[in-house]
């Protein structure tokens, strides 16, 4: 595949399976920067990893690290936030005119025997938007396994639209379990995103998604970005991208909510 233009195969393969994966897209020189501003951000930024409050809770922490909206304030994260290529194909997978981006997202995942996984969940649950169709683009920083926490997806499980938030650090905690007993069917064999640093993957936010402890001795760093299409409203919740003035029930926009790809 062509890391720089998707074709309508790829398209139709996300809208059908809601993930789709891109080795290659970046450099190894590119993720050694990406990764070194990485670094850098968890140094100075402590206090803004996230845990819903929970910075403290060694359990979160366990799963992983993560900090929002480094764009704001870090230019190198800023280049890779807005590639427009990345944007571009947000754009098309999801069948929009024009999309912004929600925020960034730091993911490191720390290293050894006290790793947890990230439990399946979507995402969607989670952000402050009245439709669905927000999807995010998940940088592989480092070379990423199942040994270092890579992602696993339920292919065609964005198909069943929003549940429940899932806690994410809660032992034995999945939204595999929304959908026991019910009448709906998954295939619910997973798909494991192995890939080299500066590969890419996307993933719509209804998309059950999971990735394994991390039973290395580094770290495993991502970098996400989360789209929203222009068919996407604001549903009147906390806006993780910061922005106070936001209506419920118009379009996210101004500037911390930039256009990142049109068409
Ligand atoms: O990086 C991870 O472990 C999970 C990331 C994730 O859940 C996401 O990007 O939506």
């Amino acid at each position: 595949m062509n890391p720089n233009h998707i074709g309508a195969e790829e398209v139709e393969f996300f809208q059908q399976n809601g993930y789709l994966q891109i080795p290659g897209f970046f450099s190894r020189e590119d993720m050694s920067e990406l990764g070194d501003a990485l670094d850098k951000t968890v140094a100075e930024k402590r206090e803004r990893i996230l845990g819903g409050g929970r910075e403290t809770d060694d359990d979160y922490n366990r799963v992983f690290n993560q900090m929002d909206n480094l764009w704001v304030d870090y230019e190198v994260i800023r280049k890779y936030s807005f590639d427009a290529r990345l944007a571009e194909i947000a754009r098309r997978v999801s069948d929009c005119k024009r999309l912004v981006i929600y925020h960034d997202h730091g993911l490191i995942k720390p290293g050894g025997e006290q790793s947890k996984a990230t439990n399946w969940h979507q995402d969607a649950p989670y952000w402050p938007m009245e439709q669905v169709g927000a999807l995010s683009a998940w940088i592989a920083v480092d070379d990423v396994t199942v040994d270092n926490g890579c992602m696993q997806f339920i292919p065609g499980s964005h198909k069943f639209g929003r549940l429940d938030p899932v806690p994410l650090s809660t032992a034995g905690a999945s939204v595999l379990k929304d959908i026991e007993g019910t009448d709906i069917e998954v295939e619910v064999e997973p798909v494991v995103m192995e890939m080299e640093a500066g590969g890419v993957t996307f993933h719509h936010g209804c998309t059950f998604h999971y990735a394994t402890p991390n039973r290395t001795s580094s770290p495993r760093r991502a970098l996400a970005i989360i789209y929203i299409p222009e068919y996407v409203n604001y549903n009147g919740r906390w806006d993780a991208g910061g922005d106070r003035t936001l209506k419920a029930g118009e379009p996210f926009g101004g500037p911390l909510h930039p256009i990142l790809a049109s068409g």
